[in-house]
């Protein structure tokens, strides 16, 4: 397992190194203000996966692209052509005596043997992916994230400002240059680059998914619980991503938004929340819970 591990990190690595210098050779290509802000979203009619901004977004590529990809593939082809050669060898014309063998020892430990060492191949960048993924490093901010029927809601914390607001869909009407159909919202969360943002994530109603494929987080918000992820994004820009739960009517149209700004920006954007977003001006359930002592 360990030399499996190893050997893994080897090829991830020497994959990040062609992707880094090929995104190096196409930065030379673009324009300043286009690398600036980096947007996670899907272009129409993209292949593929979305631009990774975490560690763990580009293992999940890298484990997508670079091996369950080309191992599919490899088998679908080799299916492909046994069921051709079948066709064509051992249709009744071409092979009117069928043979009777009923039993192969080889063939069927090939068959049992073969398929689990390609699962072992898989499974150890698998479980390598699970620990990063839940290994939490210790978290520089943490937002409470309530998905609801049919919006999601932010909660800074105390250290930040103690404020919350809601995050609605923008209408398809009041769409400006630059924002995106279906996409963008009334209010983005908005988080620091480089720092460790820990989401604990609920839900008020029924079940959610909050997802952002671009920093390699997926869980589920469900009622009465609190899940966590994390992410750390490495570039500066707009992240987007969707409820991936059906939760109802208006599933569709509650997408998630996450700016991610150098720290000045943040705090300039801080300083702006905390009376915008004040919660005593605008109090939420959190707020009366809390109150209340129940979640201390
Ligand atoms: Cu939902």
């Amino acid at each position: 397992m360990i030399s499996g591990t190893i050997i893994f990190s080897g090829v991830k690595t020497v994959w990040s190194r062609a992707k880094a210098s090929a995104a190096a050779l196409g930065a030379g290509l673009m324009a300043p203000s286009a690398l600036a802000q980096e947007i996670g979203h899907a272009e129409p009619g993209q292949m593929g996966m979305m631009k990774a901004a975490t560690g763990i977004a580009e293992y999940i590529n890298w484990f997508h692209d670079a091996l369950l990809m080309p191992i599919i593939s490899v088998i679908s082809l080799f299916v492909l052509g046994l069921l051709i050669y079948v066709v064509v060898k051992f249709n009744a014309k071409a092979n009117p005596v069928p043979s009777r063998t009923t039993h192969s020892t080889v063939l069927e430990l090939a068959w049992s043997i073969i398929p689990v060492m390609i699962l072992v191949v898989i499974a150890i960048p698998s479980f390598r992916l699970l620990n990063m993924q839940l290994t939490f490093p210790r978290a520089d901010l943490t937002l409470k994230v309530t998905g609801k029927q049919w919006y999601w809601a932010y909660d800074y914390p105390k250290e930040e400002g103690d404020f919350g607001f809601d995050s609605f869909i923008k209408p398809e009407k009041d769409l400006k240059a630059g924002d995106l159909r279906m996409l963008s919202v009334d209010n983005e969360a908005v988080v620091p680059v480089g720092k460790v943002v820990r989401l604990q994530i609920t839900s008020a109603d029924v079940i959610h998914s909050f997802v952002i494929q671009s920093f390699g987080a997926r869980i589920d918000a469900v009622p009465g619980r609190l899940n966590e992820t994390w992410f750390k994004a490495d570039r500066e820009g707009m992240y987007y991503g969707q409820c991936s739960k059906l939760c109802g009517k208006d599933h569709a149209y509650m997408p998630i938004a996450f700016r991610v700004v150098g720290e000045a920006q943040y705090r300039a954007w801080l300083s702006d929340a905390k009376k915008k977003f004040a919660h005593a001006a605008a109090p939420n359930e959190f707020a009366e819970i809390n109150a209340a002592g129940a979640l201390r």
